[in-house]
């Protein structure tokens, strides 16, 4: 019998496109810088890149089919929950009940913590979100976003809730936001940089975009809803002044949507400074230190920016509370330092 020939290898000639690496193979990436992951974190995001896919269709067709508009009811923070708010938080909770690696999860939406398969051996993470975050701006087409953080089970966690969740945003083992706009992004840290994936909506995938985001150190936009500057406290009116008349070498530009994940995603990319300090009505500030502040903060960590209370990182504050709201002060490395130096005065 003749030789049968040798089968024939042809290596790839060009290296892999990296503008069609999807978040679920990133995250299989980045989660092989530890040497004992078992892809269950990826089978993890798996349930909130598809709820927010959902989300996406849905505030896509908002004016078309009837979702706009009030549920008929307030939520914890006693806001009133639009239709979409509802649907943004049954869908994540419905889709992230599947992964059973998640023990506990916390939403903006709800009262209570939901137990998704607490007390299971191979629960080791609990999930804590905003379904919605802008939704008083649905009805007006402005960009919402959902924005998420990621806990890991600490020792002993496994008899207190409170312990898995109230965590400093220092440990977060990952967060990020969706950002519905006139694309639809994903951004993201697992503690390895900032990463943006694009939704491609005619084959449904998220896919590399922005490859390790860094927040210039300086930019041209501060954010801030000026209307409540008379019952700002000191420093920030002063601050707000010397942004203005150039005291950083340039003159700054106000830019506000009302929309937290817009007004960063704008400021991660521009650069610039985002605040929501404390004012008459607010005192402690607006935003919810958990699924608002920590997971913004430690993406702009992440990106070379700083986040701050006023007065401490936001990244080291200790919660006592899921819904507790905080002061906060996002952006560039230089307007956060002068912010800083302010407030030491
Ligand atoms: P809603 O989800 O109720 O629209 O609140 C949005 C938000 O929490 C945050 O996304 C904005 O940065 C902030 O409130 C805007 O608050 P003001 O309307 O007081 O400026």
């Amino acid at each position: 019998m003749a030789d049968a020939p040798a089968l024939e290898i042809e290596h790839l000639s060009h290296p892999a496109n990296p503008s069609l690496l999807t978040i679920q193979q990133h995250v299989m990436r980045e989660q092989r810088r530890f040497p004992n992951a078992t892809g269950e974190f990826s089978w993890l995001f798996s349930g909130l890149t598809l709820a927010t896919k959902m989300i996406a269709a849905r505030v896509r067709r908002a004016g078309l089919s009837d979702i706009l508009g009030s549920a008929g009811a307030t939520n914890v923070q006693g806001e009133v929950q639009q239709k979409l708010d509802v649907f943004a938080n049954e869908t994540l909770i419905e889709s992230l009940s599947w992964k059973e690696t998640i023990g506990l999860i916390a939403s903006e939406e709800n009262d209570r913590l939901t137990a998704v398969h607490y007390g299971s051996p191979g629960a080791k993470y609990a999930v804590v979100f905003d379904p919605l975050d802008g939704s008083s701006n649905i009805d007006v087409n402005v960009s919402v976003g959902t924005i998420f953080s990621i806990l890991r089970c600490p020792d002993g966690c496994a008899d207190d809730p409170a312990k898995w969740v109230l965590q400093p945003g220092r440990e977060q083992v990952a967060a990020g936001y969706v950002l519905y706009g006139s694309s639809t992004m994903l951004v993201y840290t697992s503690g390895n940089g900032v990463h943006g994936f694009t939704l491609e909506p005619s084959i449904g995938a998220y896919l590399l975009s922005h490859e390790n985001i860094k927040m210039p150190a300086r930019g041209p936009y501060y954010s801030v809803n000026e209307a409540y500057r008379d019952s700002f406290p000191a420093p920030y009116p002063a601050y707000l002044d010397a942004l203005r008349r150039g005291g950083l070498g340039t003159k700054y530009a106000l830019r506000y949507i009302g929309s937290l994940v817009a007004d960063f995603h704008r400021t991660l990319l521009k650069g610039g400074v985002f605040l929501y300090p404390p004012t008459a009505d607010a005192p402690g500030g607006k935003l919810r230190l958990m699924y608002e502040a920590n997971p913004i903060a430690f993406l702009a960590e992440q990106a070379g920016g700083v986040a701050t209370d006023g007065a401490r990182p936001i990244l080291d504050l200790v919660p006592d509370a899921v819904h507790q709201r905080t002061p906060f002060v996002v952006g560039s490395r230089d307007e956060l330092e002068l912010f800083n130096r302010m407030a030491a005065n």
